[in-house]
């Protein structure tokens, strides 16, 4: 302990030398995020992240998450330096939806208003008409299907499906999924619940339609979190990453926190109920990127000038 406080203390020192302010998402490690407290940084979800890091004064954001929020963060402040603590770390969304082959599905598909998740490259925003995150994607597709548009999703296809099922609206999905999510498993949340049937089940929607269908709450990391507070239960049973416990039981201590389960067996399951890549995020690389920037994030011009328009939209229509 002793020692993660003197880490902390010397990332706190170089953040001021540098003018630079620590955001972290809240799937990283607790000590991560405990940091990003302690420096008067920020800790929130991918929408959230990317309003606090256009607004801050800082010059200088480094972001604890991965590679497309940072790509985010760029986007929406190209006079800013935008560091990472790694490169390498990126999400199975943005992987699978490469930007060639997301062209040419809109290409197929003129028709349509093409929605994109967040979670994708700024190569694949600079396509969209709209970018979502998890908590606005239901009220933007109302909005659209109301405006009797169709609509080009992508890349998650569980997301996609939940909100298609909601609205009611015409969507055409690309097949992407969320490597943690997807491991949530429906018969084992039905045992879970018998045991702890005081508990209120939080489900994010990246998981599977018949992990969703079991849920008292369907909902962002940040609306899960919320409804931690708001909900009487003494105790939840979680299906996001595991990191976002951080938070639940700062603002609950008294209330009890437990995993969903998932289909794969511990150490073998490289991404059950935390997501490999934002935890490459440790204090070590935050500390050693301070030291001597190696993982600048640059966006081309061209791109910035395009997928500023869908991330706009998408700040505006959520404020
Ligand atoms: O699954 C993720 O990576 C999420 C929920 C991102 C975000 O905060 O929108
Ligand atoms: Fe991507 Fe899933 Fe990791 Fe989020 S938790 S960054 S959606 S792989």
């Amino acid at each position: 302990r002793e020692q993660i406080e003197q880490y902390h203390e010397e990332i706190i020192a170089l953040l001021e030398q540098r003018n630079a302010t620590l955001v972290a998402h809240y799937y990283c490690d607790p000590l991560v995020q405990e940091l990003a407290e302690k420096s008067g940084g920020f800790i929130g979800d991918s929408l959230e992240m990317a309003r606090y890091g256009r607004d801050t004064d800082a010059s200088t954001v480094l972001v604890a998450g991965v590679k497309f929020m940072g790509e985010t963060a760029k986007v929406l402040s190209p006079e800013k330096q935008v560091l990472m603590p790694t490169l390498e770390a990126t999400c199975s969304l943005d992987l699978g939806c490469p930007v060639e082959e997301f062209n040419l599905f809109c290409d197929a598909h003129p028709d349509r208003t093409v929605v994109v998740y967040a979670n994708t490259s700024a190569a694949v925003k600079a396509r969209a008409d709209w970018v979502v995150t998890s908590s606005i994607a239901l009220d933007v597709c109302d909005y659209l299907d109301r405006q009797g548009e169709k609509i080009l999703w992508a890349p998650d296809q569980h997301l996609g499906g939940y909100v298609q099922k909601q609205t009611g609206a015409d969507m055409l999905l690309w097949n992407g999924s969320c490597i943690v999510h997807e491991e949530f498993r429906a018969k084992g949340l039905r045992e879970m619940k018998a045991m702890y049937p005081d508990a209120a089940v939080l489900v994010h929607p990246e998981s599977p339609d018949a992990v969703v269908e079991l849920a008292d709450v369907v909902g962002s990391t940040t609306q899960l979190l919320n409804a931690t507070e708001t909900l009487p239960n003494p105790q939840f049973i979680v299906a996001t990453d595991r990191g976002i416990f951080y938070k639940m039981q700062q603002r609950s201590p008294e209330k009890l926190f437990i995993e969903a389960p998932t289909g794969g067996q511990g150490a073998q399951c490289r991404s059950c109920a935390h997501c490999p890549w934002m935890a490459m995020n440790s204090l070590e690389r935050i500390k050693n990127e301070l030291l001597s920037p190696a993982n600048e994030i640059f966006v081309a011009p061209e791109l910035i000038t395009r997928a500023t328009i869908p991330l706009e939209r998408m700040l505006n229509f959520s404020n």
